[in-house]
């Protein structure tokens, strides 16, 4: 099974009804409950379900129009050389929807994500990027397919076709479709997070091959499937009851045990800086101090904070560059 039987899975006998341009945004989103690990390096099938809130008003606008000659990716108004892997796996991408093979697109992304802030701008891109193609094509497709060929580009991706809270189940079957993420149809307005940059750095590894390393030596990953399984059943209890520490706690706990994998993979993966390590003691003391403040973390050295509005003014103070998000706070999705 390739990517390519899959996208003719779902578009099936669609005629495509080509328009001059396809335009899309997709919020970007982090994850409460991680996806660490694959099933399907090519179709990018994760091994566990995984959870997210979106970033509101942060993410990706995408615009796509056909074109003759070359493929030309154009991000925040610079266009990427066609060997840049970047670049690269946008035209692979793209190479999955030509109706004739002379089709080449221009692609045009700008996204509203801060820089070095450690937020996978794949996950907004592709999602953008699939919504666009869906509107360019006309194929007005469900979102469930959306977020199936939105995972083709990368799997945190199948997560930004949605606002709010998001449940990517992991599905069994070889093909993937019963992979696919869908919108948890709770509103949680008081909820705040808050972006903790303690490096911009490029990161060595990607998470690609670091989730290969770690599936492939370490032996704590046997534990992860049941750590997630527990994680998401307290998260959706937490979303449903709207109780915060539980869902503060739980989110830190899973972002630390998805690290602790990392840490048992050989050779050893750690994503942290000394600053990180720092921002984490800050946070557990703010917390032994009465704040209810937890953070998270993905595949690189910076924190995300969890926290209510009503405590936003104490969190600047004790974090000073913090960059609150108001993930509820959001324009509507325009296909
Ligand atoms: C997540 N991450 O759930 C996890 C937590 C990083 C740490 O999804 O290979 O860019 O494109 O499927 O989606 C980052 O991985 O990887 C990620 P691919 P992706 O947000």
């Amino acid at each position: 099974m390739t990517k390519k039987d899959v996208v003719t899975k779902i578009l099936g006998r669609r005629k495509p009804e080509l328009k001059a341009t396809g335009t899309a945004w997709a919020p970007a989103n982090i994850a409460l409950c991680k996806y660490w690990g694959k099933r399907s390096e090519d179709l990018n099938l994760p091994v566990t379900p995984s959870l997210s809130i979106s970033l509101g008003p942060l993410g990706a606008r995408t615009e796509i129009a056909p074109r003759t000659g070359t493929d030309v990716v154009t991000i925040n108004g610079e266009q990427w050389p066609p060997d840049h892997p970047a670049a690269r796996r946008a035209i692979e991408y793209l190479d999955l929807f030509r109706p004739e093979p002379g089709l080449r697109f221009a692609v045009r992304t700008s996204t509203n994500i801060p820089i070095g802030a450690g937020l996978a701008s794949s996950a907004a891109g592709f999602a953008a990027l699939a919504l666009a193609l869906d509107n360019l094509f006309g194929w007005r497709l469900p979102e469930r397919d959306l977020s199936i060929l939105a995972r083709l580009g990368s799997g945190s991706a199948a997560r930004s076709v949605f606002q709010g809270f998001v449940h990517w189940h992991a599905g069994v079957t070889k093909d993937g479709m019963d992979s696919y993420a869908e919108s948890i149809p709770i509103t949680w307005p008081e909820l705040r997070l808050g972006l903790l940059v303690v490096s911009d750095e490029e990161k060595a590894l990607p998470s690609r091959p670091a989730m290969r390393q770690t599936r492939d030596t370490s032996t704590l990953y046997g534990a992860w499937p049941s750590k997630v399984k527990h994680d998401l059943g307290l998260l959706m209890n937490a979303i449903s009851y709207k109780d915060f520490t539980m869902l503060g706690k739980t989110a830190e706990s899973n972002a630390l045990a998805m690290h602790a994998t990392m840490l048992d993979s050989w050779p050893p993966i750690l994503y942290w800086v000394p600053g990180t390590v720092r921002a984490m003691h800050r946070i557990w003391q703010a917390r032994a101090e009465g704040l209810d403040v937890y953070f998270t973390m993905d595949a690189g050295p910076n924190l995300k904070l969890l926290f209510q509005a009503e405590d936003t003014a104490v969190v600047k103070e004790a974090f000073p560059d913090v960059q609150v998000v108001d993930p509820f706070r959001f324009e509507t999705m325009r296909r």
